[in-house]
């Protein structure tokens, strides 16, 4: 297969691209189709490795008003929310609402996505079929999972049994929460217990830290001592990170420095934490998103997340990246040019590190051929104009397929 006119993550030149046993064969200026060889013209749109999902919960997806909506808008409300429907989950309504989120991401070009898993259930029903069901998506996305303790380890009955039995079933990663535990000294000890389970099981690790507009909020420099000491660096996440938009100047000079040693890898969620954040406070208002750009300049590795597709913490989400990258560059002011141009490495290649995709993914000879393109000459102009991805193809296949709307104007 001939793919012809690839513009190449927003490159001046096109390039040919050529496919052959699933595997990108040749990339170069220009390539004659040989024999019997099928062609697609790309007219010069741009061509982006898959997006990647760094930080969604595909447990809770497409569950909002179910059985409650939230009203007040907060985390807190959310987790109640969520509660309720927890009690009423089984495996075929966890497994018929992933696939359809799955669905939606796929048509968005979406192949990989790292979904948080709670695991604050005796049952683990959610665990269980989200396990499964994964195997049965391989062809639309690698789905990596996060045990996640929505209501602590150490605050919940047997948290860390909970957690140690996710491990066992097969998790890609371990989370933790410590913002929520009852007590500082809880969130501490549970830091301590989540990076002592993934070091001895060879496991990643995403944590949701410091999801609160408290300044006082100190998971992170535990975590990031811990990824540190425990050699984890890179292998280690930290999502959320709201109340370092809170912290002092002074703190946060002290902190980088600890930040850039430790290796960790970020990922914020504008969408969700713009709109999460902040309740508590009068005028002005918070908005609780993480320090994108002091830490994108700091050389530290930060993706951008969906966080929740119509769920108890967020009643809207078609299965896009775009929406978070075009709203977080708002929010974090990384408004200028060349800031725009580079920003869909928020859902590609920054969030692939987090994920620990490694060598294979991207647009390289000898990589496997996933790609997407959109309709647009650059990525300036597809998030401005808010254009689809018409194309994704994953492993050589073509996987998904979207005809750009048409418009006629009468005069
Ligand atoms: N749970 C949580 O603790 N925080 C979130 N942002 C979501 C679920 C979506
Ligand atoms: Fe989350």
């Amino acid at each position: 297969m001939l793919y012809k006119n690839a513009r190449i993550e927003n490159a001046e030149e096109t390039r040919d691209i050529r496919v052959r046993n699933g595997c990108f064969e040749e990339i170069a200026p220009e390539l004659s189709p040989r024999e019997g060889e099928e062609t697609e013209d790309l007219g010069g749109r741009l061509v982006l490795p898959p997006f990647v999902e760094p930080h969604i919960h595909l447990d809770a997806t497409l569950t909002a008003g179910d059985p409650v909506w939230n009203m007040s808008g907060t985390l807190f409300e959310g987790i109640e929310c969520w509660a309720k429907r927890k009690d009423k989950l089984n495996a075929e309504d966890v497994k018929d609402r992933v696939r359809r989120a799955v669905r939606l991401y796929a048509g968005n070009g979406v192949q990989y996505i790292r979904t948080h898993v709670d695991v604050t259930d005796p049952s683990l029903t959610a665990l269980k079929a989200i396990l499964e069901v994964r195997e049965e998506l391989r062809t639309l996305a690698d789905i990596q999972v996060v045990a996640f303790p929505q209501e602590g380890i150490l605050s919940f009955p047997n948290g860390k049994e909970l957690m140690e039995e996710a491990v066992r079933l097969g998790v890609d990663a371990v989370g933790a929460i410590p913002h929520f535990e009852f007590t500082r000294e809880y969130g501490v000890e549970s830091l301590n217990f989540a990076c002592e389970l993934a070091a001895k099981n060879g496991l990643l690790m995403d944590v949701h830290c410091d999801e609160t507009d408290d300044d006082q909020s100190r998971g992170l420099e535990t975590l990031a001592t811990r990824a540190l000491e425990l050699g984890l660096k890179d292998k280690v996440t930290a999502s959320h990170t709201c109340a370092m938009h809170s912290y002092s100047n002074a703190y946060v000079l002290k902190l980088m420095r600890l930040l850039k040693m430790s290796g960790i890898n970020f990922v914020a969620n504008p969408l969700v934490n713009t709109h999460l954040e902040g309740r508590a406070d009068t005028y002005p208002k918070r908005r609780g998103v993480t320090r994108v750009k002091e830490l994108t300049e700091a050389g530290i590795n930060v993706a951008f997340g969906n966080d929740d597709l119509f769920d108890p913490w967020y009643p809207m989400g078609c299965g896009s990246m775009r929406d978070t990258v075009y709203l977080g560059l708002h929010a974090v002011q990384m408004m200028g040019y060349g800031e725009i141009m580079n920003s869909y490495r928020f859902v590609t290649e920054n969030a692939a590190k987090v994920l620990h995709l490694g060598e294979t993914y991207g647009i390289r000879e000898g990589n496997p051929a996933s790609f997407v393109v959109m309709d647009a000459g650059n990525y300036h102009e597809a998030l401005s104009n808010n254009a689809p991805v018409v194309l994704s193809v994953r492993k050589g296949k073509a996987i998904a397929r979207t005809k750009p709307a048409v418009r006629e104007i009468a005069e």
